[in-house]
């Protein structure tokens, strides 16, 4: 009989994919894991009919490309816990907040390779991703840099925006969770979810469930940005409600 197990196509260091992750896990969707190679990403999902990014989820012959895609899939499959509130106006608001903060995890990388590439060892470690990988050769290192700042639109005037922007998620954070400790009504949902795995990237949580950047400049910034009630927040979030990995072998 043929496995009817999801396969979740992603890669260790993605802020997309962990959001998409921890759904799964959240949700406690049993799933398995492919890495894909950095690079030739592109190629290995297009030819299984699921767009060009991670994640990306094969579910039978349903193919489900995109974190808030496989969010949603999540919560048809398995209603509780619930990601979605209840109230229809509380929903609305925890779906254009996703949105928000999923636009600001364009910037959540920029702020981070912005550092990463401009540091020696940074590009090192950027170069040998945690999982699998092309290896590249020094001579064509920095092509790989100019690739990745175009890809990414990583250059100074968009770095500092990009900080602007991620400060001002923080802050957001800050002003909605004050009075229950959760973004929308009085429980976890997908606006606190999408908040604290994009930004957890930036603060590297002890539940995040790979190894995190661990050069110079990641370390930095961590330090930079992990206080104040944002970052709090975020890790508060990843201790109170980033449950066991869902993945099956
Ligand atoms: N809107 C997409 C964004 C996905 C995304 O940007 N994924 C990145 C990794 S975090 C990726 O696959 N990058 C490779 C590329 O852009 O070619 C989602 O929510 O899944």
């Amino acid at each position: 009989m043929a496995d009817s197990t999801p396969v979740l196509w992603q890669m260790p260091v993605s802020i997309f994919s962990e959001k998409g992750r921890w759904a799964l896990d959240y949700k406690g969707i049993a799933h398995r894991r492919r890495n894909v190679v950095p690079g030739v990403h592109g190629v290995t999902l297009r030819l299984r009919g699921l767009g060009t990014t991670v994640p990306a989820l094969a579910s039978g012959r349903r193919r489900i490309a995109g974190s808030s895609a496989i969010v949603a899939a999540a919560e048809c499959l398995r209603p509780t816990p619930p990601l979605y509130p209840a109230d229809a106006a509380e929903r609305v608001e925890a779906l254009r907040l996703e949105a928000y903060f999923d636009d600001c995890g364009h910037d959540v990388r920029r702020v981070a390779l912005g550092r990463m590439l401009d540091d020696p060892e940074g590009i090192s470690e950027l170069l040998r991703p945690p999982g699998p990988r092309l290896p590249i050769p020094a001579p064509a290192r920095p092509m790989a840099r100019r690739i990745t700042r175009r890809r990414y639109g990583v250059d100074k005037a968009q770095v500092e925006r990009a900080d602007a922007r991620v400060a001002e998620a923080f802050d957001e954070i800050e002003r909605r969770a004050g009075r229950t400790g959760y973004l929308v009504g009085d429980a976890f949902s997908v606006a606190d979810l999408t908040a604290a795995a994009l930004l957890g990237h930036l603060l590297g949580p002890p539940e995040y469930p790979y190894p995190m950047w661990a050069s110079a400049p990641a370390r930095r910034l961590r330090e930079a940005l992990s206080e104040g009630p944002g970052p709090e927040w975020v890790l508060e979030m990843y201790r109170r409600h980033r449950t066991r990995s869902a993945e099956v072998e």
